[in-house]
C-alpha cells in the first residue's frame, strides 16, 4: 500500500467549505457554486497529497456533512420521513443534517472520544438497503481525472451498524447489526463497482473495535470479511480500527481473507505486544499508525522508527501511516504568524503530518541515510521541546506536589446547603439559567473589533458592562433568583479561559470541524499551566454591583479545558488536570473573596473524555473528579458550587456526578424526559439538581403546560428543596425573542407549581 494518511480535514485551510455551506443554505448561492467549491477543495487535496509523495492517497474523505450520513446515503438507509419530503438528493441530504420546517435532523453525537460530531443512522427491520449513491466511485474517477489513482475511504459495515441506533418503531429486542447480512450484499456491490473503475485498494475503516465488543460482535466482524474478502472481484482490502487498541479484532482481522491492517500505535498502548504474538499478518501489510492524528506535536521520529523496525518482521510488509485521520487536526502550521517561533517549531499539522509519514516510511525501507537530515532536523525540535525550561514552572509543580485529599473535600452537604440557604435566602424551586445569553451581532463586532485594535479597552469594557446590564435588567424583569452576567466577553468557554492562562497558545487559523459547518480552535497546552490575574472577576463583581440578586461567577472545568483542548503529551493527563485545576480554584477563591456567593464551574465534557475500554474507566474517572473538585473546594461551606453537564448519556458517568459534590448540578434532561433524575436517586445523589425544563438546541418555544409537566414529574423524583429549575443548556446560540418568551413561559409554570406547594 505505500506510505499513507487514514484521511483529511475537509472544511478547507480557509473553511471555504463552510462559508459555500452556509451561504447555499441561506439561499445566497446556488449548488453550482457549492459543487463547484467543494471540488476545488478535493482536488486540491489530493493534489497536494499525491505532491507529498505518499503512497497512496485517500479519497471520498471529503464530506459535504459528515461522513457516516454520507456512508447511511450510499446504503440506501435513509428513513422514510426524510424520503417523504421528496426533495433532490442533496437537499435530503441535508434535511437529514438539519431538518426541515417539519423533520428534525437525525440525532448528532460524539464521535468516539473526540469532539467531532456525526449523525446517528436509524435502522430498522425493515429500512431498504441498497446501493443508492455512487460517490465513492465518482470520486475516484474524479482523482482518476487528475492523474492521482487514489484508495477509496467508507465506514466499515461493522462500525456503521454498531454506531447507528434502531428505527423508532423497530421491536425492542432488534439491534441494527442483526442486518449485517442484508447490508454485506451492498458493500459487495460497492466493491466491485469500485475494482471496474480499477480502485487498486479500497479502506473500509472499524474504530468501533478500538472499544469494548461483546464476542457476537467480534463474529460478525469475522463474517463480514471472510464474505467480502471472498467476493472475486474486488479491490485489495485495508482495514484499519483506531482511537485505541483493536484487543481481539486484532486476531480476526489478521486471520480474515483482506490484504491490510491498520493500527493505532499512538492510542493503542498495548498494541505491539498483541502484534507481535500474531501469525496472520505474515502474508498482510501492516500499516503502522505512528504519526499522531489527534493532536499537533512533531513526531519523535526515532522513536517511531524503533517501533516500525519491531514490526518488520511479524507482518509481510509495513506501512507508515497515520494513527487516525487527520481530520482532527489543523491543516497547516506554516499558516500561523502568532505562535510563538520555539513553539511553533514543536507542532506539526495535518500537512506536516503528512511529511513525516513520507519521511518515516523512506527511512524504514530506504534507509536513515537517504533521508538523513530530514531527521536530524526533527529530533533536534523534539529534542528542544523535551529540555525546554519554559515548560516548568517549578511554583505551579511545587504547589500541586504538595496536594492533599483534604485540598479536594468539601463539608457536610447538609450544613452546606443550611449555610447557604442562609446567605441566599431562595424561594423554593430557585431559577436560575446555564450562564451564557445569546451573542449578539453587536457583542461579536465590539469583540473582533478589540481584538484587531480598531477600539481601546475603555470602550471595550463600556459596551460589555453595557450588554452586561441588559441581561441583568432582563433577568430581574423576568423575576428569575440567581443571575448570571450573560459572558458576553466569551469566545469560546475553552479558548476563552485559555487565552488567559500560562502554559497555552492560542492559533489564529487553526480551525477543526466539530459537526458540519461548525468548527472550533483548540487552544494548545504545551506547558506548566498557572493563572496570573483574575480572568473573570471583574465581570462578574460589575454583574453583582448592578444587582440585589444572588448573582452567579461562571467557570469551565479543568475537564473540559483539557478534552476540548490539544494537550501536552509529555506527562500523564492526570497530572495537567491537576494543575488545571488550581488554576480554576485560584479563580474560584477570588471570585468568593469578591462577594460572589455562588459560582457554577461547567463539565459538559466529562463523558467525553471517558475512555473507550471500561477497564479504564476508573482511573480516568479517579482523576477527572479529583480535579474538579480540587477546583472547587478551596470556599467556605456558605459559597454554593454548581456544575452543568451536557450531551445527556450520563449511564456510565453516573456515579462520578454524585463524587463531585457539586451543592447544584444542571443537566440535560428535557428531551429524556425527566429520566435521569431516577437515575441520580438510584446511586444515593442527595444535592440541588436542576433537570433542563427545555430544550434550547431547538428554536421552539415551549409552553406554560409543558414545562409545568415536567416539574411536576421531576418533584415526584426530588424533594422540593432540593430541585432547581433552569433551561437545559446555555442560550448563546438563540435569539432575544425567543430566550425572552421560554424564560417567561418557565417563570409562570414556576409560579403555578410553587402556588400549589403551598396549598
Ligand atoms: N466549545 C468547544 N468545543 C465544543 C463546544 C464548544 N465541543 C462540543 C460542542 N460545544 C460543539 N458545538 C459547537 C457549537 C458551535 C460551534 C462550534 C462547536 C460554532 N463555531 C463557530 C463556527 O464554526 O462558526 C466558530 C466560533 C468562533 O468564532 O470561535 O459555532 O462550545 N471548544
Ligand atoms: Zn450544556
Amino acid at each position: 500500500i505505500g506510505s499513507t494518511v487514514l484521511g483529511y480535514p475537509r472544511i478547507g485551510p480557509h473553511r471555504e467549505l463552510k462559508r459555500a455551506l452556509e451561504s447555499y443554505w441561506s439561499g445566497e448561492t446556488d449548488r453550482a457554486r457549492l459543487r463547484e467549491t467543494a471540488g476545488k477543495l478535493r482536488a486540491r487535496t489530493w493534489r497536494e497529497l499525491h505532491e507529498a509523495g505518499l503512497g497512496s492517497v485517500p479519497s471520498n474523505t471529503f464530506s459535504y456533512y459528515d461522513q457516516v450520513l454520507d456512508t447511511a446515503v450510499t446504503l440506501g438507509a435513509v428513513p422514510e420521513r426524510y424520503r417523504e419530503l421528496g426533495l433532490d438528493p442533496l437537499d435530503t441530504y441535508f434535511a437529514m443534517a438539519r431538518g426541515v420546517e417539519s423533520t428534525p435532523p437525525l440525532e448528532m453525537t460524539k464521535w468516539f472520544d473526540t469532539n467531532y460530531h456525526y449523525l446517528v443512522p436509524e435502522i430498522g427491520p425493515d429500512t431498504r438497503f441498497g446501493l443508492s449513491d455512487r460517490t465513492p466511485v465518482e470520486r475516484f474517477r474524479e482523482a482518476g481525472e487528475l492523474g492521482i489513482t487514489t484508495r477509496p475511504v467508507v465506514i466499515g459495515p461493522l462500525t456503521f451498524l454498531l454506531l447507528a441506533k434502531s428505527a423508532e418503531d423497530a421491536p425492542a429486542s432488534f439491534s441494527p447489526t442483526d442486518r449485517l447480512d442484508d447490508l454485506l450484499p451492498v458493500y459487495a456491490e460497492l466493491l466491485e463497482e469500485l475494482h471496474r473503475a480499477g480502485a487498486e485498494w479500497v479502506q473500509l475503516d472499524e474504530p468501533a473495535f478500538a472499544a469494548d465488543r461483546r464476542p457476537d460482535e467480534l463474529e460478525k466482524l469475522r463474517t463480514a470479511y471472510a464474505e467480502l474478502g471472498g467476493l472475486s472481484a474486488r479491490p485489495k482490502l485495508f482495514v484499519p480500527t483506531y482511537f485505541g487498541d483493536p484487543g481481539e479484532s486484532l486476531g480476526v482481522l489478521a486471520s480474515a481473507p483482506i490484504e491490510a491492517v491498520g493500527v493505532d500505535l499512538v492510542a493503542g498502548s498495548t498494541t505491539t505486544n498483541v502484534l507481535s504474538g500474531l501469525t496472520g499478518l505474515r502474508d498482510k501489510t501492516l500499516v503502522a499508525g505512528l504519526v499522531d492524528g489527534r493532536n499537533i506535536w512533531r513526531c519523535d521520529l526515532d522513536g517511531a522508527l524503533s517501533t516500525a523496525a519491531t514490526l518488520l518482521g511479524i507482518a509481510g510488509e509495513v506501512s507508515i501511516g497515520t494513527s487516525c485521520s487527520l481530520l482532527h487536526v489543523p491543516y497547516d502550521v506554516s499558516a500561523e504568524r502568532d505562535i510563538d517561533p520555539q513553539v511553533k517549531s514543536w507542532l506539526a499539522f495535518a500537512r506536516q503530518k503528512v511529511e513525516e509519514v513520507v519521511l518515516l516510511d523512506r527511512a524504514l525501507h530506504e534507509g536513515r541515510d537517504v533521508v538523513r537530515d530530514q531527521l536530524d532536523r526533527g529530533r533536534a525540535a523534539v529534542e528542544d521541546r523535551r529540555a525546554a525550561a519554559r515548560l516548568r514552572d517549578e511554583r505551579v509543580r511545587s504547589r500541586t506536589s504538595r496536594l492533599r485529599p483534604e485540598h479536594a473535600r468539601r463539608g457536610d452537604p447538609a450544613k452546606r446547603r443550611a449555610d447557604q440557604q442562609r446567605v441566599l435566602g431562595l424561594p423554593p424551586l430557585p431559577t436560575t439559567t446555564i450562564g451564557s445569553f445569546p451573542q449578539t451581532s453587536e457583542v461579536r463586532k465590539a469583540r473582533a473589533r478589540f481584538n484587531n485594535g480598531r477600539i481601546d479597552r475603555a470602550t471595550y469594557e463600556s459596551e460589555m458592562t453595557d450588554e452586561i446590564r441588559r441581561v441583568i435588567e432582563l433577568q430581574e424583569a423576568l423575576g428569575l433568583d440567581v443571575l448570571v452576567h450573560g459572558e458576553p466577553e466569551r469566545n469560546d468557554m475553552v479558548q476563552y479561559f485559555s487565552e488567559h492562562m500560562e502554559g497555552f497558545v492560542s492559533t489564529e487559523n487553526g480551525w477543526v470541524q466539530s459537526y458540519g459547518s461548525r468548527c472550533v480552535r483548540p487552544p494548545i497546552l504545551f506547558g506548566d499551566v498557572s493563572r496570573p490575574e483574575p480572568i473573570t472577576v471583574g465581570w462578574a463583581e460589575r454583574a453583582r454591583s448592578m444587582t440585589d440578586k444572588p448573582v452567579k461567577g461562571m467557570l469551565t472545568g479543568p475537564v473540559t479545558i483539557l478534552a476540548w483542548s490539544f494537550v501536552r503529551n509529555d506527562q500523564p493527563l492526570g497530572e495537567t488536570a491537576n494543575q488545571v485545576a488550581m488554576a480554576i480554584r485560584d479563580e474560584v477563591a477570588d471570585l468568593e473573596s469578591a462577594g460572589v456567593g455562588v459560582v457554577q464551574v461547567d463539565e459538559p465534557a466529562l463523558r467525553e473524555l471517558l475512555p473507550l475500554r471500561s477497564e479504564q474507566h476508573g482511573q480516568y474517572l479517579d482523576w477527572a473528579v479529583r480535579s474538579f473538585r480540587l477546583a472547587t473546594s478551596g470556599v467556605s461551606d456558605a459559597t454554593q458550587i454548581h456544575t452543568h453537564l451536557c450531551y445527556s448519556e450520563f449511564g456510565e458517568v453516573i456515579n462520578a456526578i454524585v463524587d463531585l459534590d457539586a451543592d447544584v448540578t444542571s443537566l440535560e434532561a428535557a428531551r429524556s424526559r425527566m429520566e435521569v433524575l431516577d437515575d441520580l436517586n438510584s446511586v444515593g445523589f442527595a444535592n440541588g439538581v436542576g433537570p433542563g425544563v427545555y430544550d434550547i438546541h431547538s428554536p421552539r418555544v415551549p409552553d406554560v403546560g409543558e414545562i409545568e409537566k415536567l416539574l411536576r414529574a421531576a418533584l415526584e423524583a426530588v424533594p422540593v428543596e432540593r430541585l432547581w429549575v433552569n433551561p437545559d443548556c446555555g442560550l448563546k446560540t438563540r435569539g432575544y425573542e425567543e430566550v425572552k418568551a421560554a424564560l417567561i413561559n418557565m417563570r409562570t409554570a414556576v409560579r403555578r407549581v410553587r402556588d400549589s406547594l403551598n396549598t
